[in-house]
């Protein structure tokens, strides 16, 4: 299954503003099929656990702190080149830059409230999918 499936999570900003719907509708709509998806909050352990890579970064506080703020969206999401695939469909970090279409530049606030995470390679969509679902729970 390895370069085939990707981890995403609509965020606290995109699900409070009531674009879940929409975002998943482009995802089904860019060829993605779901392996799992469920609704859920994040603690300040499990979000600083998920962004441990960053633990060094000046914004890793205000990062968990966002993500913990409210419900999100985690979905398993399968397709060739999944990875890169969906990075495309997501656009840039920043917003700002990201070209027209992709989800942040519709539903992005700014480069930290940005709406939706994708993971950044396969190794990464394994250990991210397994942080949030077991085996049962994908399909
Ligand atoms: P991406 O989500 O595009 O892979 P990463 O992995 O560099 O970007 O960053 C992870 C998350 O950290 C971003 N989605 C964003 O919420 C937050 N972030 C990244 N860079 C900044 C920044 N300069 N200031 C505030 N938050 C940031």
């Amino acid at each position: 299954m390895a370069g085939k499936i990707t981890l995403t999570m609509i965020k606290p900003d995109a699900v409070a503003a009531g674009h879940t719907g929409k975002i998943i509708d482009m995802i089904i709509a860019a060829g993605f099929k779901v392996q799992a998806m469920k609704l859920t909050k994040l603690s300040k352990e499990k979000a600083e656990e998920f962004y441990a890579i960053h633990k060094e970064r000046p914004f890793f506080g205000q990062l968990v702190a966002f993500m913990t703020q409210g419900p999100i969206v985690a979905a398993v999401l399968e397709k060739d080149n999944a990875v890169a695939d969906f990075r495309k469909l997501v656009g840039a970090t920043n917003p700002a830059n990201a070209d027209p279409g992709t989800i942040r530049k519709l539903y992005a606030t700014d480069i930290e409230r940005n709406a939706v995470h994708g993971s950044d390679s396969d190794d990464n969509a394994q250990i991210e999918a397994s942080f949030h679902f077991s085996g049962v729970e994908r399909f």
